[in-house]
């Protein structure tokens, strides 16, 4: 599917180019052939159209010579936004909440996570629907790939009772969960959790410390969206947990969609907060930036936690100026380690006892 990149880039945003070129990486993680990138640079964006109009006939014609299927927006789009784009530019559109949602989509396995993710869609299409239904032209159908596909048969009062349908499901599985949860720490056992951001190496340090091979590593951006538990061998009574990753910019709706995995967050009796410092300065303190917003918007930092710097088998570029930036945001021991060398691995697993001990 060949797909155009389009941006509105606000003029005090100085870290556009980096938001820009992760969002490349995702779609191409989709599996869109990326044909052309447009950027727009304003004070404001437009509140109907969040492109100029200019702009967003240059798309068109663009999408019309190349032939292009879809419109990827970096932006976040409202509604009417959505709407006015599409009927302008005649193809299908996402935001970037819909593209991480494919991702996620592409790589849910367990029925637990496809609720969530169907949730998060349909939350997301409810208000986009109410509209278009408002709107619409009598024969004409949404460009509805981006809106997902129920738009083209159900009403919003369908969606609306699926939605309830949903959410009931998912709270049996959420209580489900955590009574699970509950048993096993009457049982003495404490939930370590792995946070951060995607591809920092979670899933990688949750099979070296567990020697395991039970979770799934990959460089594609959220394999990992089913929690999993593993007991560390030298750890009594510890059960490690490896959940999904967060990125930046994402809608809280679809955030707060992901109810298990933030209870198992939430639950844990420690966080292991990984973070990647094999970055380049820049993506790194974007992706920590963000990271520790989400941790902190869901008051996670106030959990006993450790900083876990992954990746120090690689050349670590300014690692002093790194810690400092983790340091604006927690006071917690930094460990530095290698899950690929096992480097550090010994120290942090010490540290985690020490901080567990401490707790009880
Ligand atoms: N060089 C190096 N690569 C690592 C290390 N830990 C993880 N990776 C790589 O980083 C990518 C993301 O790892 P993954 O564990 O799936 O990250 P997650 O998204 O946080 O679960 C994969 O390509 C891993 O091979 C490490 O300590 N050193
Ligand atoms: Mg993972």
């Amino acid at each position: 599917m060949k797909a155009i990149i389009a941006m509105l880039r606000l003029l005090r945003e100085t870290d556009w180019r980096l938001k820009l070129n992760e969002f490349r990486l995702l779609c191409e993680t989709v599996g869109y052939e990326i044909v052309e990138e447009v950027i727009q640079t304003k004070p404001a964006p437009f509140s109907a159209t969040l492109f100029g109009r200019g702009k967003l006939e240059e798309i068109a014609k663009i999408a019309e010579e190349k032939q292009v299927d879809v419109i990827l927006i970096w932006n976040s789009l409202s509604p009417i936004q959505r709407f006015n784009i599409e009927q302008t530019i005649k193809r299908s559109v996402m935001d970037r909440n819909d593209v991480i949602l494919e991702i996620f989509n592409k790589h849910a396995t367990d029925a637990v996570s496809k609720l969530q993710i169907e949730l998060a869609q349909l939350r997301r299409q409810l208000p986009y629907l109410k509209l278009w239904v408002k709107l619409r032209k009598t024969g004409e159908r949404p460009y509805t790939r981006a809106g997902g596909e129920y738009a083209w048969k159900w009403t919003w009062r369908d969606v609306r009772r699926r939605i309830s349908l949903i959410r009931e499901k998912i709270e049996t599985l959420r209580k489900q969960k955590l009574q699970y949860i509950k048993r096993r720490k009457e049982e003495g056992f404490k939930f370590v959790c792995l946070v951060g951001y995607f591809n920092a190496g979670k899933s990688s340090l949750f099979n070296a410390l567990a020697r395991t091979q039970k979770a799934q590593v990959d460089s594609k951006p959220f394999t990992t969206l089913a929690s999993k538990f593993v007991s560390i061998p030298e750890l009594k009574n510890v059960l490690l947990v490896d959940t999904i990753g967060f990125a930046a910019g994402l809608d809280p709706r679809i955030i707060k969609s992901f109810a298990i995995n933030l209870d198992e967050m939430r639950n844990a009796d420690m966080l292991l907060w990984v973070v990647d410092v094999s970055d380049e300065y820049d993506i790194f303190a974007f992706r920590t930036r963000a990271a520790a917003e989400v941790l902190s918007e869901l008051k996670l930092f106030e959990k006993p936690h450790i900083v876990v710097a992954n990746k120090i088998d690689k050349d670590i570029p300014d690692i002093e100026k790194k810690i400092e930036f983790i340091g604006m945001w927690t006071n917690a021991p930094i460990i530095k380690v290698s899950a690929k060398t096992g480097k550090g691995l010994d120290e942090l697993k010490r540290k985690i006892n020490e901080f567990l001990l401490k707790s009880t």
